[in-house]
């Protein structure tokens, strides 16, 4: 036997299959698998499955931990090499082929691969690796540390002529250090993943992994391996590929799970990795404690310097002062000027230089990014929203509105901003982002998105009224209330109910969860939606289930008079009923993020023929819609009304509502109008695209069509098809608007400015 792969499982059963398959197609076949379980239970079926084909073992670990784990299946390992692999991590298809090689032709204690980081199933990244060229890595590109060898696959260092077998060996070491600790790009990058050892010279070497530390036993297992090692050497085409998991909150890889004494943690481990060291290696000692030296000036300092957690001052500077004043003086004056400086002022204890450097440092960082960064000017804007903006106190009374990202005026901050002002006139300031000028019925100042004034409005605001969710950029202060509206019951789902992230960013679901742990309040329009926003937003706050304030519109006295002077504004045919067309966007189709095509496949020509003697049309694209539809020749039948800023006045005026699978017919429903669904492309967006809550066939108010025919004949028949959809309607009425009594604005203000 050859080679012991070992892989530590604890449950995670959709990415062991990933692991287990990347296993099975290796070009290299003399290889066991030790699947070692530890608080789960066995994966039976993958591992009937899987056995046919490889070499796979199963042993149970009574002790938790990965370090136990692996230990365990050292113990049972029968190769002559061995290699760890994490169950949620995959290997490229020539890595143990590549690795076992080049150990072999070398005599080497240890072979290392190199690491990749990826957020995908290994599905998509054959895909992406057929299509494109590698540009991945973890610790900078192959030019900045001097190119490859001659061989083109090493970890760069170069051999000259007359370089002896000794030095050769020296570089090799040099290299696998610095690859190995000092190019990993923070301290937790550090691992003894994508390695072969020798598994005779680690049990000679007596090193097994710290099963004492939960978290970092890497460090020391690798340090003394490293330390010990009369020969390594790399080679960068043997592809270990660790994932990052995209729902980190619900599957959290171990690093993800680290929580607040990762300090604690990590200084635990750098002692055990240092005092496992025998200093048999010149290299491994220094690059360890240049490592430290670097997380100490990275993290430690700034937080230092912050003082907002009293902790880092009273007990972890000592710590870390203990640890760097014992460091060889030479590794500290080779740490680069601002971290020899740091680590001298650490050492003499002197807090006030160490956050004046530090400061010193970060506004140095903030000015190189703002000469050198091509967006300069965001940067400008980002500096000055966290040390100018937010220095300053909260502004009390004035309240900040956004809606659909500033582009229009309209939905559930709208009927907010109105209601606000009819109950407490002139108590509050208010401020809407939006991009273009618009006429409001109360006073509000009025600001541009990404502006400087909307960065200082978003720091400094008490109140913050917005219906999608808020920039990156966005710190929650002590003090803000986040009222977060969102815009539609979801039908497409949401977030954590996605099981991979493919067209948005794979941080989608991360970014989610950081984002809307700001917000204080959150509207849910019905008992649905609280039950979905719940489990795919992991929401555990407050939730304001009152309807939706967009709503309240629908369900006014006046509606119908209101409605007849939209009519009249916008120039509708008296005697002329209307057709709203209101479709959703396609994830696929777009020309860039936030810009998506639209390809009408309605034929408003034939509708004109048909119906225009009975109704007209309104075309209202989504706001994600970038194409302007053309509509010449039909300007008495088809008004586009896409840019119109709130869409309930449409459905106020509108007869019919023709949509896909867009939320506003949750809306619609209110009004209990009919309602057809044109869904020509329903497979691809409910299989390919989107999964959806509800079923699209059995629950909804009105028939799914598929051609403009079918269309057209279902309205000139629309009442046989309100009398064969009234029993469902009734049901979604009273499922989806059942909360909705036109006091929600009201409702949500009174709980959310008490
Ligand atoms: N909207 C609109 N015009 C359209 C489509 C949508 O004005 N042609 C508005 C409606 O207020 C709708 C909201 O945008 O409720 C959200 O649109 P969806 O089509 O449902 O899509 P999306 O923006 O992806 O939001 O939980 C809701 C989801 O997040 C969906």
């Amino acid at each position: 036997m050859d080679i012991s792969v070992i892989v530590p499982y604890h449950g995670e059963k959709t990415y062991l299959k990933d692991c287990l398959d990347s296993l099975r197609e290796q070009s290299f076949k003399d290889f066991e698998v030790i699947l070692v379980v530890s608080e789960a239970d066995i994966p039976e079926d993958l591992v009937d499955i899987y056995q046919t084909d490889i070499n796979l073992k199963c042993l149970s670990c009574e002790k938790s931990g990965v370090a136990a784990a692996r230990n365990k299946g050292m113990s049972a390992a029968e190769g002559t090499y061995v290699t760890f692999v994490d169950c949620d991590d995959y290997l490229d298809v020539r890595c143990l082929q590549r690795l076992h090689e080049l150990c072999v032709a070398d005599c080497c204690d240890l072979m290392f691969g190199k690491i990749e980081n990826t957020w995908y199933k290994r599905s998509i990244y054959l895909d992406n690796a057929e299509s494109a060229p590698d540009e991945s890595g973890d610790g900078g590109s192959d030019e900045e540390n001097g190119g490859d060898d001659e061989q083109g696959r090493q970890f760069l260092f170069f051999i000259e002529a007359g370089d002896s077998e000794e030095v050769i060996r020296q570089k090799r070491a040099e290299a696998a250090n610095r690859y190995l600790i000092t190019r990993r790009k923070s301290m937790q990058n550090i691992t003894a993943l994508g390695i072969l050892f020798k598994r005779e010279f680690l049990t000679d070497n007596g090193i097994t992994f710290d099963e004492t530390l939960k978290y970092y036993s890497d460090w020391p297992f690798l340090c003394r391996a490293l330390d010990l090692a009369e020969k390594c050497d790399g080679d960068k085409e043997a592809v270990y590929l660790k994932r990052t998991h995209n729902d980190p909150i619900h599957s959290p890889s171990l690093i993800q799970d680290i929580g607040k004494k990762d300090f604690e943690y990590r200084m635990e481990a750098y002692e055990r990795s240092r005092d496992s060291i025998e200093g048999k290696s010149p290299y491994t000692r220094a690059y360890m404690d240049n490592k430290l030296i670097q997380y100490f000036a990275s993290d430690v300092a700034p937080e230092i310097r912050k003082n907002e957690d009293k902790t880092w001052r009273k007990k972890r500077m000592p710590v870390i002062r203990e640890y760097i004043s014992a460091m060889d003086a030479k590794v500290i004056k080779g740490a680069g000027m601002y971290r020899r400086r740091l680590s001298s002022a650490l050492i003499a204890n002197d807090v006030k230089k160490l956050c004046r450097l530090s400061r010193n440092k970060n506004l140095y960082n903030w000015a190189a990014r703002i000469i050198k960064g091509p967006k300069r000017l965001k940067i400008i804007k980002e500096f000055m929203y966290r040390h100018v903006y937010s220095a300053k106190p909260l502004m009390e009374d004035v309240v900040l509105f956004e809606s659909f990202f500033g582009k229009s005026y309209s939905d559930s901050p709208k009927y907010i901003f109105e209601k606000l002002n009819q109950m407490y006139p002139g108590k509050y300031r208010c401020v809407w982002i939006i991009d273009k000028k618009t006429r409001l019925p109360y006073p509000a100042k009025q600001i541009k998105r990404f502006s400087f004034a909307y960065f200082k409005y978003l720091a400094r605001s008490k109140y913050i009224v917005f219906n999608s969710r808020q920039p990156k950029t966005f710190i929650k202060r002590k003090g803000n209330v986040f009222l977060q509206t969102w815009h539609g019951t979801p039908l497409k789902k949401l977030v954590f109910d996605m099981e991979e992230v493919v067209s948005a960013s794979p941080m989608y679901k991360k970014t989610f969860y950081i984002q809307s742990r700001s917000w204080d309040y959150l509207v849910a329009a019905n008992a649905f939606s609280e039950e979905v926003f719940t489990r795919a937003f992991v929401y555990d706050k407050p939730m304001l289930k009152f309807g939706y304030p967009r709503n309240d519109i629908l369900h006014a006295d006046n509606k119908e008079s209101i409605a007849a002077d939209i009519r009249k504004r916008l120039g509708i045919p008296e005697g002329k009923k209307v057709i709203l067309y209101a479709p959703t966007w396609r994830d696929d189709e777009y020309y860039e993020s936030g810009k998506y095509k639209f390809d009408l496949k309605l034929d408003l020509k034939y509708m004109k023929e048909k119906l225009s003697d009975e109704y007209v049309v309104i075309l209202r694209t989504h706001y994600f819609i970038a194409d302007n539809i053309d509509v010449t020749g039909l300007s008495d039948f088809v008004f586009n009304l896409s840019k119109y800023d709130d869409i309930a006045e449409l459905y106020l005026i509108s007869d019919i509502l023709i949509t896909d699978y867009s939320s506003v017919f949750f809306d619609y429903a209110n009004l209990k109008r009919p309602m057809l669904f044109f869904t020509y492309d329903l497979d691809k967006y409910r299989d390919v695209l989107r999964g959806f809550y509800i079923d699209m066939e059995r629950e909804l108010p009105g028939p799914l069509l598929f051609t403009t025919k079918e269309i057209v004949d279902a309205i000139l028949d629309i009442r046989t098809v309100n009398g064969r959809y009234a029993e469902i309607y009734d049901k979604f009425y009273e499922r989806f608007c059942g909360w909705e009594d036109g006091h929600a604005s009201e409702n949500c203000i009174k709980t959310v400015f008490k």
